[in-house]
């Protein structure tokens, strides 16, 4: 674990590290999106993992800070890829429940000139299953200005699905550990069909995580989801190598 001095140490020296993942259309195999995955590089060239820093970031408040830099850096980037690829990016609860959140990222990307149509934010159920109407008030704002919404790792938090009826997001993104349970285990099919065809009565688009095979690729196909990522598609990978693959698929 790392203290809080050495966390704001490895944020101030900007030894933040973007990797991106594909998120490809299962329908045709075209990039739809990326999903952008923060590393941490330290001094002597070691690579820290988002799990190691977001808890101790979360709990210091640096997560703000932290979440910022991410910001900036993908935003950035967006200008830089093909217009109609999507930018994915998770934000922490406490980040996103901040005052001020959704007014700064805004005016960031009004600054930018960015489309903000290219932006997805990643948000988890724990960051809006209290204070609904505030959240659901909030959502919309960022909606209205064009930034898409998606649900991440969806099933493994405690959504209500009367709530979540009243929330206007754009996608629902399958937990990897139901979508690893494809072909080996029917009540994780279940849940997964499920998620997909209430996901389609709500109006919303599904996003399977960490497919790794083709079986659950097939599946996932058949039942009508909308978008993939995994291994099986491409691992996180950094700036250049990215920019080769959609220069490649554009
Ligand atoms: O690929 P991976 O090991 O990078 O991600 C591990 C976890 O860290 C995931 O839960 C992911 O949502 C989270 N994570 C990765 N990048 C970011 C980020 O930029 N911001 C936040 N808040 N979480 C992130
Ligand atoms: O929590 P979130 O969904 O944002 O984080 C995604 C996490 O899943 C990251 O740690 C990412 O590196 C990881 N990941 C992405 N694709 C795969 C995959 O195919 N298999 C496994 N095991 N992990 C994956
Ligand atoms: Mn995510
Ligand atoms: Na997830």
């Amino acid at each position: 674990l790392f203290l809080k001095g050495k966390i704001r140490d490895v944020i101030q020296k900007n030894s933040i590290k973007m990797f991106y993942q594909p998120i490809v259309q299962l329908q045709n195999n075209s990039i739809f999106g990326l999903e952008s995955l923060f590393r941490l590089i330290t001094s002597n060239g070691k690579i820290i993992m988002p799990q190691e820093i977001i808890p101790v970031a979360e709990e210091t408040g640096l997560i703000v800070e932290l979440g910022q830099k991410i910001l900036d850096s993908v935003l950035d980037f967006s200008k830089k890829l093909p217009e109609k690829i999507k930018l994915s990016v998770n934000i922490s609860p406490v980040q996103f429940n901040k005052t001020g959140f959704d007014d700064e990222l805004i005016k960031n990307i009004k600054d930018r000139d960015i489309n903000p149509e290219k932006l997805i934010l990643e948000i988890t159920e724990s960051a809006i299953m209290s204070n609904i109407s505030d959240k659901i008030r909030r959502i919309k704002k960022l909606k209205d200005f064009g930034i898409q919404i998606a649900l991440d790792d969806f099933g493994t938090g405690y959504s209500s699905l009367n709530y979540l009826k009243r929330f206007p997001i754009d996608y629902l993104k399958i937990d990897i550990s139901f979508v690893s349970g494809i072909g080996k285990d029917k009540s994780d099919e279940m849940i997964v069909k499920t998620i997909i065809s209430m996901a389609k009565n709500l109006n919303m688009m599904t996003i399977a995580e960490g497919i790794e095979n083709e079986q659950q690729l097939r599946f996932l196909r058949y039942e009508g989801c909308d978008f993939g990522q995994g291994y099986y598609f491409g691992k996180p990978a950094s700036h250049n190598e990215i920019l080769k693959l959609t220069d490649k698929n554009s």
